[in-house]
């Protein structure tokens, strides 16, 4: 995501370090990183990734791959390389470039609690192999397109929002839900930035939230999530920019008052709250006509609500309002 008003937001995409570059220094590193092999190779490691090998194993690995749902069993499109959708990513708490994947394994993503509070019955925290277990797994492809105007398609694995919402058990007065990423600027050093509003933020309507494509993400490829994809919980809201899906999620809190998302905080005629991906509607700085996919690099035709129209166009009543689609 790039903003105006400084100068490293402006950097473009382009200038981003070219893939092929990148892929070849992370199999050098997996060569001399060895798996099993614990030497000298250890001596180097920056003082961040120590943070992983203390984080205790998945106890709830053994659920993936989940049951695909038939319903989403395939997107319309070739699914991204698993290499690619998981080394080239947009995660600001690790960098505010493409290639944080190795940062990001500085997480430590067990012990992991959720809190649901605001306007709910009751509010509590729960450990996060508690929900998932309670949650009904399963696997779907979606797309998902970034403001950027890049985009993959992948296999999540997860649950419907809506059963997350049911678990929560807000109060019928409660019209949105507010998502808050962790913070802890030790693993994080993108959190140093002060002139970003950390913690990341991102909000839904109960409808949005409660519409059947809304998925909680919690595996990928038929794996627990990876950290730099936003482990242990995530959002995927495919008919909206990639912004609003909040990675690494440790809050969820039910409101009257219609959240202000992090990216809105920062740039609000830019990035809104509603964010409905719509070719017809141009970003302030660039076209959202086409997008690029990936691995492959094609540029495809993008479509209203990223596709998933069929869904969610109910949700939007007045499609001539611009509002909604930025
Ligand atoms: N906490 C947090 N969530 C985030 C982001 C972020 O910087 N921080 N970036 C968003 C953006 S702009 C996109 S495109 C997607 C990228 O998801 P991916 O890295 O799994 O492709 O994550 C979204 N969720
Ligand atoms: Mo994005």
């Amino acid at each position: 995501m790039w903003i105006k008003r400084r100068k490293d937001w402006e950097l473009p995409e382009s200038a981003a370090t070219p893939e092929h570059v990148y892929l070849n220094r992370r199999r050098f590193m997996q060569i001399a990183g060895g798996g099993a092999v614990i030497g000298a190779g250890a001596l180097v490691l920056p003082q961040r990734m120590q943070a992983q090998t203390e984080t205790p194993p998945d106890p709830t690995a053994e659920l993936y791959p989940a049951a695909p749902n038939p319903e989403f069993a395939e997107a319309g499109r070739a699914l991204t390389d698993e290499e690619v959708a998981t080394t080239y990513n947009n995660f600001y708490e690790f960098g505010s470039h493409k290639q944080i994947w190795r940062a990001a394994q500085a997480l430590p993503t067990r012990p992991w609690t959720v809190t649901f509070d605001g306007m709910v019955e009751e509010e509590r925290t729960v450990d996060i192999d508690t929900l998932i277990r309670a949650m009904p797994l399963e696997e779907r492809v979606y797309r998902h397109r970034c403001v950027e105007a890049w985009a993959m398609t992948v296999p999540w694995s997860g649950f419907p929002m809506a059963a997350l919402v049911d678990y929560a058990r807000p109060l019928s007065s409660a019209r949105y839900v507010r998502m808050q990423t962790f913070e802890d600027a030790e693993v994080a050093p993108g959190q140093e930035q002060f002139w970003y509003p950390w913690p990341y933020t991102e909000g839904l309507t109960i409808a949005e939230a409660t519409n059947e494509v809304a998925f909680m993400v919690t595996g990928l490829y038929g794996r627990p999530v990876p950290r730099q994809n936003g482990a242990p919980l995530r959002l995927a809201v495919p008919w909206k920019y990639g912004f609003k899906s909040a990675k690494s999620i440790v809050r969820f809190t039910f409101t009257d008052q219609q959240p202000l998302s992090f990216w809105e905080n920062l740039a609000g005629n830019e990035y809104g709250f509603w964010a409905n991906v719509n070719p017809e509607v141009p970003h302030p700085r660039w076209s959202q006509a086409t997008e690029r996919l990936i691995g492959t690099n094609d540029e495809v035709p993008t479509q209203i609500f990223n596709g998933y129209g069929e869904q969610v166009a109910h949700l939007y009543p007045d499609l001539s309002d611009e509002r909604y689609f930025h």
